[in-house]
């Protein structure tokens, strides 16, 4: 086994979406919402922010078991994971003294999914990093609910930013990438978190979308490859169907067999090429993983254990 290896050692990671948006499942008052991703159903489904908050009383993460995600994860010859700490909702998934509106707050179970999860990937010899939206669309002074990822980020936001990406890299041990994720920053913006999270933690690599040049690994278009050999570090970002990352309750499957052969087909052009790529799973609102996907990671799994340990 590889502890604590550098970022470049990952080849295959695993990527977690979890939020208010899983407890939803991409419905809304019983209807499913088909526009846009599951993980963004506030824009697209539930539309006000007031509305959407009071998911945050019925959310409880009771079966979210991190040894068992990072079981999954070594299953499937993962060496990382990669958890949503805040996505475009703006609901914190970290105990954040920033605002109340974070998951040890509102949930009545108080327990901290992503201090869980840091544990768990330190047990278990994984690599442990973090996603972190830069929009953030219930945050007041932010940009309201509009252009989805181009909206920029106001002074305020931006200060905002800065101290949940300082407890981020300060309360949950080792961070082995930051996953910045959209927003139109200002180059000023972009270079003074680029430099927050190499003040804080050295090692941890930072993910293209921060912007403006400031990244140490690109991020390619999703579930896209360059069509050239690249120098510079670089990632794939993957979902297991291409139409939402967060669960959807009412997603249609493949055959298991056909999105297993997919994804290893995937996987092998992206490491042949020197990437590392990043599959994603939407746990559900309680925090179980959809069997489903599982099955997908296991499936690919099974045949990296054929060649022996990876
Ligand atoms: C972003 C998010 O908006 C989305 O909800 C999800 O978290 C995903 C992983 O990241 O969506 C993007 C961003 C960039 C591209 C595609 C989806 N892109 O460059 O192709």
């Amino acid at each position: 086994s590889r502890c604590n290896s550098s970022w470049s050692d990952n080849k295959f990671s695993m990527f977690i979406h979890y939020g208010l948006y899983s407890q939803l499942g991409g419905v809304w008052m019983g209807k499913p919402i088909e526009q846009g991703y599951s993980e963004q159903i506030l824009s697209f489904g539930v539309h006000f922010s007031d509305w959407y908050e009071e998911v945050a009383n019925d959310f409880r993460p009771e079966k979210w078991n991190p040894d068992s995600i990072c079981n999954l994860a070594k299953d499937a010859g993962m060496r990382s994971v990669v958890m949503t700490a805040k996505h475009h909702d703006g609901f914190c998934m970290y105990n954040t003294s920033t605002t109340d509106y974070n998951v040890v707050k509102t949930s009545p179970l108080h327990r901290d999914p992503l201090m869980e999860l840091s544990k768990a990937c330190k047990k278990n010899g994984l690599n442990f990093g973090i996603y972190f939206s830069l929009i953030d669309w219930h945050f007041p002074a932010a940009m309201p609910i509009s252009s989805h990822n181009a909206d920029s980020i106001t002074p305020a936001h931006h200060e905002y930013n800065l101290k949940q990406v300082r407890e981020l890299l300060t309360n949950y041990g080792p961070v082995s990438e930051l996953w910045f994720d959209m927003g139109s920053l200002t180059p000023e913006q972009s270079k003074e978190l680029y430099h927050l999270v190499h003040s804080l933690q050295p090692e941890c690599r930072v993910s293209g979308r921060l912007g403006n040049g400031y990244h140490d690994f690109s991020v390619m278009a999703d579930n896209q490859l360059p069509d050239v050999p690249y120098l510079y570090p670089w990632q794939t970002a993957a979902s297991i169907y291409p139409e939402t990352w967060g669960y959807r309750s009412w997603q249609k499957h493949i055959p298991i067999k056909d999105k297993v052969n997919e994804k290893i087909r995937d996987l092998v052009k992206v490491v042949a090429r020197g990437g590392n790529y990043l599959l994603n799973i939407g746990a559900k609102g309680d925090g179980s993983v959809v069997q489903y996907e599982q099955a997908v990671l296991r499936g690919v799994g099974s045949w990296l254990a054929f060649f022996g340990d990876a």
